[in-house]
């Protein structure tokens, strides 16, 4: 993704840069260029890197600190770069049809990639489209269930009750009451919708999906396929743990609550939106009480601050080779949730300034789970400094699932030795059980994960071909879940309800594919990246800390950005183009093996 991509997607939001073009926004047609292509790019790149300034500061603004004013400010912004962005690509298309050397093409191309929102040039929808997406984001950010006037929860605290409650009652209560912030974002986000395809179609897509498929160095359709193919080649893992996954359920909480060839109560997985289901591992634990992989009673029994664990995070980097954080990401960073406002609390890291201002915005809370979310923000940040230097339409990721999967990537060497040896748990030692039950542990998040981070953009992909039609956003959106994860709705979800807005990314326009990808991706890294680090012995008991070689290879693909296509990026750290889901099936094969011997007698499916 570029820079501002990243700034816009990844933060949630929209949109930057520079005020320089606003006019251009109004011409109807491309005027003859003035300037060499060339020239035009080294402008386009000028005039980006200034705007992303104003814009990162009023979108950082708007995440840490919601009222009415700072999205008066976000809105703002947003719509200048909108502007300036639709200005900038009708300029472009002045060079359309000229032969161009590779790198100035490219630059054009992601120019007109470069936004998740894009908006029609009509100024008043321009205007309606900015102010929509920034409300949006704002009632998700804010959201909260309340059972009266007095009693309310917020969206961080009822995430902690669904992890930890075992009640089917209780869940069901926060389950339901987290949705009650989404029927207010139904109307806006149909109006979305009609806007960003009006936006997407002036920049000669056929629709926003069509428009984020073709970010991918590929054509739309070849992109939809190789992700089928990704998931196709996945999908026998998850079957195995979903069927494993249920049976327990069932012991747990009856089998008259979860009917076993039925899709799995949508509520009982650990999980506000069921996508990870590492916290029910004391249902699922195959061997209990053999491994101590106790990281949370660590970090409680030191009392690990926010920063402390952060700091955690950043040692793994410096111990590849990498710069410790600037001093600015400790003192501009928003770590803990502030007790006197609204802020989005969910995750997310920060390139400001060209990479030059990196920060990260959490809510950190004492847990292991919250602890590798860290070590993936890094691994954004990180990406964000290793292409600094790239001219800004170049500072992006090589695809967008590569900016999800590095620090995901880092995750994967968290094992017993490395936890052992930063302190993290008290021995290394893991018998044959132990790892099983770590698998388990890591199939919970990362195989459960598999279908919903393919499903979340196939029904966006629906609604903005218009295949999924407003009055069946709801119906649509539980088809998917039930066909792709096998799960239910723990009650009746008509469409007085809109399900999908429960999921920041969905308010938050930003596109989820990636992680998909990432979930495949990381592992491909990974078994290069231990190869290069000398690992001897299977993929999962590998950790690349401390590896200087393994660091060098990992930054020398980050530092290319989005500069080259992602199949070359790839090529280098992995010497092949095509990504590849042998890797995450070898890594699960002692799991697997497990659970089919588990499954054996049992009817799977739903
Ligand atoms: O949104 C995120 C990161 C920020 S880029 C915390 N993730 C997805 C999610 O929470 O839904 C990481 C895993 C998937
Ligand atoms: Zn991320």
């Amino acid at each position: 993704m570029t820079k501002l991509a990243k700034l816009m997607a990844g933060l949630a939001l929209v949109v930057m840069m520079a005020a320089c073009s606003e006019q251009a926004a109004d011409d109807t047609t491309a005027a003859a260029p003035t300037e060499t292509a060339e020239e035009f790019v080294a402008r386009a790149n000028a005039e980006l890197e200034e705007l992303s300034k104003e814009i990162g500061a009023a979108q950082w603004v708007r995440a840490t600190y919601i009222t009415e004013d700072t999205a008066v400010l976000a809105a703002a912004a947003s719509e200048r770069y909108a502007k300036w962005h639709s200005g900038m690509v009708k300029q472009a298309m002045a060079y359309d049809g000229q032969q161009l050397d590779a790198s100035t093409q490219r630059a054009i191309d992601l120019l007109k990639l470069g936004t998740s929102l894009p908006a029609p040039k009509d100024p008043q929808k321009l205007k309606e489209l900015t102010q929509i997406a920034t409300e949006l984001t704002g009632l998700y950010g804010a959201g909260q269930y309340c059972r009266n006037d007095n009693d309310c929860i917020s969206g961080t605290d009822l995430e902690g009750l669904m992890q930890t409650s075992r009640d089917f009652d209780e869940l069901e209560e926060y389950w339901t009451g987290w949705r009650t912030i989404t029927p207010p974002m139904r109307d806006k986000f149909e109006r979305y919708v009609e806007l960003v395809n009006e936006g997407a179609n002036e920049l000669g897509y056929s629709d926003l999906g069509e428009m984020w498929r073709a970010g991918f160095d590929m054509s739309p359709a070849e992109f939809q396929q190789d992700a089928a193919r990704l998931w196709e080649e996945v999908k026998p893992l998850y079957d195995e743990l979903h069927c494993a996954v249920r049976a327990k359920l069932g012991e747990h909480y009856g089998e008259d609550k979860v009917p076993q060839d039925e899709p799995i109560p949508a509520h009982l997985l650990g999980n506000m939106w069921a996508q990870e289901w590492g916290f029910i591992y004391d249902i699922m634990e195959p061997y209990p009480g053999v491994s101590d992989l106790d990281v949370d009673s660590t970090l409680k029994k030191k009392n690990f601050s926010p920063q402390e664990m952060v700091r955690s995070a950043e040692n793994f980097y410096v111990s590849l080779g990498m710069d410790r954080l600037p001093d600015t990401f400790w003192e501009r960073s928003q770590f803990s949730k502030p007790r006197d406002r609204e802020v989005v609390c969910h995750a997310s890291a920060w390139g400001l300034d060209g990479g030059n201002d990196l920060r990260i915005k959490m809510c950190i809370k004492q847990t292991y789970d919250e602890l590798r979310v860290i070590y993936h923000e890094l691994g954004h940040n990180y990406y964000q400094a290793a292409y600094k230097d790239q001219p800004p339409l170049f500072q992006g990721s090589a695809h967008s699932g590569f900016h999800e999967a590095i620090g995901d990537t880092v995750t994967l060497s968290m094992t017993p030795g490395y936890l052992a040896e930063v302190g993290l748990i008290s021995s290394a030692e893991e018998s044959e059980k132990a790892v099983i039950n770590r698998q388990m542990q890591m199939a919970l998040d990362k195989i459960a994960f598999l279908p919903f981070g393919k499903l979340i953009d196939e029904w966006r992909w629906g609604v903005f071909s218009g295949e999924i039609k407003p009055e069946d956003y709801n119906k649509a959106w539980w088809e998917m879940r039930t066909r792709y994860q096998g799960i239910a709705p723990p009650s009746e979800r008509g469409e007085e309800f809109f399900d999908p807005g429960a999921k920041y990314h969905i308010p938050g326009n930003v596109s989820y594919t990636r992680y998909f990808l990432a979930r495949i991706l990381q592992f491909q890294f990974q078994r290069s990246l231990c190869e290069i680090a000398g690992h001897e012995g299977d993929l999962a008991s590998c950790s690349i800390y401390g590896s200087k070689e393994a660091g060098a290879r990992f930054h020398a693909m980050m530092a290319s950005g989005q500069s080259e296509p992602w199949q070359d990026a790839l090529e280098k750290l992995t010497g092949t183009r095509h990504m590849d889901a042998t890797a995450i099936i070898d890594y699960f094969q002692p799991l697997m093996a497990y659970l089919k011997e588990q499954n054996a007698g049992r009817s799977c499916g739903w």
